[in-house]
């Protein structure tokens, strides 16, 4: 393996890719998964029938919408902080029962992506005129400071789509840690979180039939490709999602079906795959109450209460400080 490390690396991506890539076992991180074409697959991969997750989150805060609103609400109204807003698919639902019952209200979504705010306030401002919604471009830990700051009434912080699963248990205890230092008083957060269930039902949803997963998987070998000027083939890996029901670990990997060498040139990097060598590319943690409530301690936040659907697949759970 060719590894003269450049001197500095132009982007975090190339920085972080180049460290995976050395690493053994090798590893790049599901954050990159979400270019133009990995958007695009993850909003497939959320109308997929073994993708039980979106379904079944939308199901709860529109069935539950009512109690919701009573956990949420004050004299005083509330700012709604989304953290990785997205389409806004489901928040929408809240937004237009708050609105129709007059809730004094303002939405504040977060995301990484400009483009992904422009056409949410769009839709927003069309579907539910009158609503307050100021977007804010950022990373959530950095635009997590300035809120804490910006608002004097009641905040809710929400985190949807179990997206809290990417993280490992650490940096979900440091995430929440950054999360509760941002709130006081009554502010709450409201976190949606995928529950340990019957292992095959988890597994199909990372396996789908139609191989929309894999093709979201090994679309970060065609981004490294675009970025950073490498030559991978997708179809010399194949897609290789586990679960483990102890850990309630879900986990994504990459395999190299041959002995093969890939040329990474913009890192100057020549790496190879023994056959069979694997690339760890996503984690998504499944958690019950036991492994809600640890994190909530950790992270110094109290556990209120919980919506979930019949069958507890799914749960958003509700803290304060
Ligand atoms: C967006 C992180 C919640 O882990 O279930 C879907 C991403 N990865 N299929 C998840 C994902 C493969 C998803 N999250």
């Amino acid at each position: 393996m060719k590894m003269t490390k450049p001197a500095e690396f132009k982007t975090q991506f190339a920085e972080d890719v180049f460290h995976g890539l050395t690493a053994y076992p090798k590893t790049l991180n599901s954050k990159y998964f979400y270019d133009k074409k990995g958007d695009e697959l993850f909003q497939e991969i959320m109308n997929l029938p073994e993708y039980y997750l979106t379904g079944m989150e939308m199901n709860i805060l529109e069935e539950q919408k009512e109690e919701i609103a009573i956990e949420f609400n004050s004299s005083a109204g509330f700012d709604l902080i989304e953290l990785g807003a997205g389409d806004g698919k489901k928040t929408k639902v809240l937004l237009r029962h708050f609105h129709n019952k007059g809730f004094n209200i303002r939405y504040l979504p977060v995301d990484i992506s400009q483009n992904v705010l422009d056409q949410l306030t769009e839709s927003l401002n069309k579907e539910i005129p009158g609503l307050q919604v100021e977007p804010r471009q950022g990373m959530y830990k950095n635009v997590l400071q300035q809120l804490s700051d910006y608002t004097e009434r009641k905040k809710v912080i929400m985190l949807l789509g179990s997206n809290i699963g990417n993280l490992s248990q650490e940096e979900a205890v440091l995430f929440l840690k950054k999360i509760s230092s941002a709130m006081t008083g009554d502010d709450l957060l409201f976190m949606g979180a995928d529950q340990k269930k019957d292992p095959k039902m988890v597994l199909d949803a990372y396996n789908d039939s139609q191989g929309v997963t894999a093709a979201f998987n090994k679309n970060l070998l065609t981004r490294i490709n675009r970025e950073l000027d490498a030559n991978f083939e997708e179809d010399s890996f194949l897609h290789w999602p586990l679960y483990d029901p102890e850990t309630g670990l879900a986990s994504s990997f990459l395999v190299s079906k041959k002995e093969q060498t890939v040329q990474i040139n913009s890192l100057n990097l020549e790496v190879t795959f023994q056959k069979w060598e694997s690339i760890h590319t996503e984690i998504s943690q499944k958690y019950d109450d036991t492994s809600v409530r640890w994190l909530a301690t950790e992270a110094g936040l109290e556990l209120k209460g919980s919506f979930s659907d019949k069958d507890n697949y799914y749960k958003n759970y509700i803290f304060q400080k």
